[in-house]
């Protein structure tokens, strides 16, 4: 879901930050909007591993970061669930545009499971329906190696669920690693691109929906690309057992 027209005031706001892990931790107009849309479609929540567990986290580019698979970068981002390996990965990710990039060619990239999986083989979609799947988490998380194996597709055959990344899922079998590549086919022709102008907010269902984004050419200039990025869980309750003090950040 886009929603536009949002109060984002381009004059007014400060220079686009260009620092790692740089996050909003005041009141500002942008992130008091985030929160209060979070709040209505769940919790916000984070991970102390990513962004100090800020709730509402900048999305710039990072001068020497610009081939990083990661939101730092400026390459081609490739279609991913967000935090596709951790059991607690949010809902939604909401993206909200305060500034685009100089060219306005940044898209922010969705594809839906609802479009993609009509359009995928028998032999492929048996596949994704196999725990025949690992995901490896980013450095950041420090929980060693992934070894877990799951599914890509789960629930119901007509409506399934989404799990990947495909910059850290790996196929474990011959037909798995088929699978992945026929996906992102899948994900290439069902692909929507959203060039996110200021004020305008993405809503992407995590559970369903995989995002990427198109590659752009950072200046650094204090006017580049700048998203801020909260995540909602519905489910506060179910990660207790990681939030100390029953806060909203997962450890
Ligand atoms: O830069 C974008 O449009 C999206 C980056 C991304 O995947 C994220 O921040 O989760
Ligand atoms: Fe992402």
């Amino acid at each position: 879901m886009i929603i536009r027209g949002l109060p984002v005031r381009e004059q007014g706001l400060p220079d686009t930050p260009s620092v790692p892990g740089s996050v909003q931790r005041t009141a500002t107009v942008s992130a008091a909007l985030l929160i209060m849309i979070a709040a209505g479609l769940g919790d916000p929540s984070a991970f102390l591993s990513e962004k100090s567990g800020s709730l509402v986290q900048d999305v710039v580019p990072v001068p020497g970061k610009e081939k990083f698979q990661g939101n730092a970068g400026s390459v081609l981002l490739e279609w991913h669930n967000e935090n596709a390996f951790h059991a607690h990965r949010p809902d939604y990710v909401m993206l909200l545009c305060l500034r685009a990039d100089h060219e306005k060619i940044s898209g922010l990239r969705t594809a839906c499971a609802r479009q993609v999986v009509p359009v995928l083989g028998d032999a492929a979609r048996e596949a994704l329906f196999a725990d025949e799947f690992v995901t490896a988490a980013p450095p950041s998380f420090d929980v060693g190696e992934s070894t877990v194996h799951h599914a890509v597709l789960t629930g119901a055959p007509e409506d399934p669920d989404i799990q990947v990344d495909l910059a850290a899922t790996t196929g474990q079998t011959a037909r798995a690693q088929k699978a992945l590549q026929e996906l992102r086919t899948a994900f290439e022709q069902t692909a929507l691109v959203h060039r996110l102008q200021p004020g305008e907010l993405a809503i992407v269902d995590n559970r369903i929906t995989v995002h990427g984004r198109t590659e752009f050419r950072p200046r650094y200039d204090g006017r580049d690309r700048w998203l801020q990025r909260t995540f909602v869980t519905n489910d506060l309750r179910r990660s207790r057992h990681q939030r100390p003090a029953d806060g909203y950040v997962l450890k």
